[in-house]
């Protein structure tokens, strides 16, 4: 799974400006709003221990920063344990931490303490970016393409089933494919079939993914897939509308569904 470096964390602030006024404009909503909406709920005035890890790849410079960043920006209070692991766990605890947001190479998680609800960075990243995608304002049916179906992708499928999309998906691995087919009911789609989209939700680690006979004109891509799985000479020439950012969106997912 590809591991965030410290530059896609660069600019954080102003990467969430440009793709929240991105998805102001084609879904008429902003993040706070979709993200209440999806969940039915506003956030209040939690405290969230943020926990640097540092299994594996270990600690990423900017990571628990950033996290930090996004806390407050939703207006929730937070600080970064001093220690990291479990000595940091501990002591998030003991100060009275309501949630704990930490993550290794392979699960990035929040845990609401009080409520004992838990959330992954994959699944409530697919849902959102496959949420923001199906509330395109100009859309020209419900008909909506899937792109990778891993396990951000699955989620992501998975929600727009269950909330009445007509989900054409494709994904080079068979077994991924099979496995959204017999359970999620969706449609296959591979390249050279003639029908084109005005919804895109693309959950890729890999760039280049979209070609131009799957999209419509002036069509709206949502992907937390870093690198990007729009060319941009393909988004010029289309006039896109893209929705790409490395992290905040996919926390405020992450917040919003364990309060
Ligand atoms: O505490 C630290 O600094 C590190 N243990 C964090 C490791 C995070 C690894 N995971 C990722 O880089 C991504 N899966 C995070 C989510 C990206 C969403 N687009
Ligand atoms: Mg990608």
């Amino acid at each position: 799974m590809a591991l965030l470096t410290p530059e896609d964390l660069e600019n954080l602030s102003t990467q969430l400006e440009m793709s929240n006024e991105t998805v102001k404009r084609v879904t008429g909503s902003d993040l706070k709003e979709i993200c209440e909406t999806l969940y039915s709920t506003k956030l209040g005035s939690q405290t969230v221990g943020i926990i640097p890890i540092t299994a594996g790849n270990g600690v990423i410079s900017n990571f628990t920063s950033s996290l930090l960043y996004i806390v407050e920006y939703f207006g929730l209070k937070g600080f970064i344990t001093e220690h990291p692991d479990v000595t940091g766990y501990y002591e998030a605890v003991s100060a009275g931490a309501d949630i704990i947001m930490m993550a290794d190479d392979h699960i990035f998680t929040a845990h609401n303490l009080r409520n004992e609800k838990i959330m992954s960075n994959h699944v409530a990243t697919g849902v959102i970016y496959a949420e923001i995608a199906s509330k395109f304002k100009e859309a020209s049916s419900k008909d909506i393409l899937v792109i990778g179906l891993g396990r951000v992708g699955f989620a992501g499928a998975c929600h727009l089933v269950n909330n009445g999309f007509n989900v054409y998906a494709c994904d080079p691995n068979k077994e991924f494919l099979e496995k959204a087919v017999n359970e999620l009911g969706i449609k296959t789609y591979c390249g050279d079939d003639r029908k084109k989209f005005s919804m895109v939700f693309e959950a890729t680690p890999n760039a280049d993914t979209i070609t131009e006979g799957m999209i419509e004109e002036r069509c709206l891509v949502s992907t937390p897939g870093i690198p990007c799985g729009l060319p941009p000479e393909i988004g010029k020439k289309y006039r896109v509308d893209l929705v790409m950012e490395p992290l905040v969106i996919g926390v405020a997912s992450m917040l919003y569904s364990i309060i």
